[in-house]
């Protein structure tokens, strides 16, 4: 999963809670690669100079998560951000624990984006972690090349659903 967000807003200390950590501050100073995480920092986002570099990291994920905190004071991310990456796209907010959270508000900014999933997630207490680990750990359906090109045909992306399935030339076709 690709992190991406404002400085502060709790990516590291998400990566911390999904390995079931206690939370220890440690400011990124470049984009970490490790694991099953690409952990970038803040400033990335918050620069148009480097926000393009978020783009390539985003070919190297399976899964792209925009990470806002509860108590955000401001909206980074554009209109139908979805429609330049190529994966899924979803939305984790943070310190769902804040006295200043306003969740409904950074739910819309994440809609906005075209989020197809939003998680929230108190990264303090682990609360609704799992839920972001089970989604996690669903496996995406393997498609033969004849269905990816079906799909496109369709212009649905790989993981969405398919309505009325494939067509019978494919199902043969296929694996
Ligand atoms: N109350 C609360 N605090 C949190 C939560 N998640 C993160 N924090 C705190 O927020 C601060 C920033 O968290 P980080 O995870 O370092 O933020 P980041 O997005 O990685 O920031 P950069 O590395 O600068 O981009 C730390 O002091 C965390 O302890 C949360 O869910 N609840
Ligand atoms: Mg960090």
């Amino acid at each position: 999963m690709f992190l991406m967000g404002r400085t502060e807003a709790g990516k590291t200390s998400l990566t911390q809670a999904l390995k079931g950590e206690e939370l220890h501050y440690e400011k990124t100073q470049y984009t970490n690669i490790s694991d099953d995480m690409i952990d970038s920092p803040g400033e990335y986002a918050e620069s148009k100079y480097f926000s393009l570099g978020l783009a390539c990291f985003s070919f190297e994920a399976d899964v792209v998560a925009i990470v806002q905190a509860a108590d955000e004071p401001f909206n980074l991310f554009g209109q139908c951000l979805h429609t330049f990456i190529l994966r899924p796209l979803i939305g984790v907010i943070t310190k769902t624990d804040s006295s200043n959270a306003n969740i409904p508000m950074i739910r819309l900014w994440m809609e906005n984006a075209g989020c197809e999933r939003i998680f929230e997630v108190n990264n303090r207490t682990g609360e609704g972690i799992q839920e972001l680990l089970d989604y996690l750990s669903e496996d995406p359906e393997p498609l033969t090349l004849e269905q990816a090109k079906y799909r496109q045909s369709l212009g649905l992306n790989e993981w969405d659903p398919l309505p009325g399935g494939y067509p019978e030339y494919i199902r043969t076709s296929g694996s």
